[in-house]
C-alpha cells in the first residue's frame, strides 16, 4: 500500500539574484507544492506518489528525472505532447525576500484532470494530501481534486489538504467558493494564519478553527513561520516553537512542513511530536536556496540538535 499520493503541477524552476532585467545566471531545478511534500516524505523513507502532467520536452524530463531520483513514484504521471512544461522564476531580490514569476499558463500540468488521477487511487493510499493552487490551474484539475478527496473520505483514506492560496493564480472570491467542497473533505486543514479567513470567514484564528471542526474537519494546523506552528482539534490546542535557524530562502517551507507533520502523522507520533517533525523540515528547508534541496533523510532529523558551529566527523 502506498502511503501518500499526491497531484498537482510541477515546474521547472529557475533561481536567480534579480533584478532580472539586469540578466546573469540562474541556476535549473524543480519546484512544485505537492512534488516538495512527495520529495519531503520520499526522503524520510514513505511511499509517495505524484501525479501529474509534463511536457513532452527537456523540462518535463527534468522533473521526471528529479521526482525518481528521489524516489517519489512517478508511474502514473502524464506525458502530455499536446503542451509545455510550466516554469517558474525565482528572484532572491532582496535578502530572504523573493518574487516568483510564473510562465505556467494553458502548461501541461494544468490540464491534469481526474481521467490521470483516478488509476493511481487504486489501491487506496492511506493518505491523499492536495492543495489550493491545483483547484487554481483549470475547471478539469479543480474537478480532479474535488472528485479526489470526496472519494478518498467515502473511502476511509486520510485527506491532506493545504490552502495555498496563490492571489496571482486566482482571486481569494473564487478560491473561497471553489475550496468549499475540499474543505469539507479535510482530516487534516493546513493554513497559514492570513488563509484561515479564505475557507473559514473568520478572522480571529481560534475562532476560524473552532469553525472549521464543526464543520467536520478532524484537525487544523496553523503554520506561523518563525513563530512555529499549532494544532487545533476538538479536545486540545497544541503550539510548538520555531526551530532555530540562520533564514536564507522561505519559500518552500511551508510545504517542508506539511511534509514533516505528514511523515510523524504516518509514524503514529501523537499531535506535539507531529508538529515538532513539520518544525524539523521548515528548518531544514529555509537553510539553503531552493524549495526541496535542502530537506533531511531519517538519519540527518536530529542534526538540529547538534550546537551550531559544530563539524560533525
Ligand atoms: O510552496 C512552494 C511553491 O509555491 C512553489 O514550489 C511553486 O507550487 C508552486 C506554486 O504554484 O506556487
Amino acid at each position: 500500500m502506498t502511503d501518500v499520493v499526491t497531484f498537482g503541477e510541477a515546474m521547472a524552476a529557475l533561481h536567480g539574484a534579480g533584478p532580472l532585467r539586469l540578466g546573469g545566471g540562474m541556476s535549473l531545478t524543480i519546484a512544485g507544492s505537492e512534488s516538495n511534500v512527495a520529495i519531503g516524505l520520499a526522503r524520510l523513507g514513505h511511499s509517495a506518489r505524484w501525479v501529474g502532467r509534463i511536457g513532452s520536452d527537456e523540462l518535463g524530463a527534468l522533473v521526471l528525472r528529479t521526482l525518481r531520483a528521489e524516489n517519489v513514484d512517478v508511474a502514473s504521471t502524464v506525458v502530455d505532447a499536446a503542451a509545455q512544461t510550466g516554469l517558474l522564476l525565482f528572484e532572491h531580490r532582496i535578502g530572504d525576500l523573493t518574487r516568483v514569476t510564473y510562465y505556467r499558463k494553458g502548461s501541461a500540468g494544468a490540464h491534469v484532470c481526474w481521467q490521470d488521477l483516478e488509476p493511481a487511487l487504486e489501491p487506496s493510499p492511506k493518505l491523499l494530501h492536495v492543495t489550493g493552487i491545483t483547484p487554481a490551474l483549470s475547471p478539469d484539475a479543480a474537478d480532479a481534486v474535488t472528485r479526489a478527496v470526496t472519494s478518498a473520505r467515502e473511502r476511509g483514506t486520510t485527506v491532506s489538504f493545504d490552502v495555498n492560496f496563490r492571489s496571482r493564480l486566482w482571486h481569494a472570491e473564487q478560491a473561497r467558493a471553489a475550496l468549499r467542497t475540499i474543505v469539507a473533505a479535510a482530516d487534516l486543514l493546513f493554513a497559514s494564519v492570513d488563509e484561515l479567513p479564505l475557507v473559514s470567514d473568520e478572522v480571529d484564528e481560534a475562532t476560524a478553527a473552532s469553525r472549521l471542526l464543526a464543520e467536520g474537519v478532524g484537525a487544523v494546523v496553523v503554520k506561523r513561520g518563525a513563530h512555529g506552528a499549532r494544532a487545533y482539534t476538538r479536545s486540545d490546542v497544541i503550539t510548538v516553537p520555531a526551530r532555530r535557524v540562520a533564514v536564507v530562502d522561505v519559500v518552500g517551507a511551508g510545504d517542508a512542513f506539511v511534509a514533516g507533520y505528514l511523515s510523524g502523522y504516518l509514524d503514529g507520533l501523537d499531535i506535539a511530536g507531529c508538529l515538532d517533525r513539520g518544525t524539523v523540515l521548515g528548518a531544514f528547508a529555509v537553510s539553503r536556496t531552493g524549495d526541496w534541496e535542502a530537506l533531511p533523510t531519517r538519519d540527518e532529523l536530529a542534526l538540529l540538535d547538534i550546537a551550531s558551529g559544530t563539524t560533525v566527523r
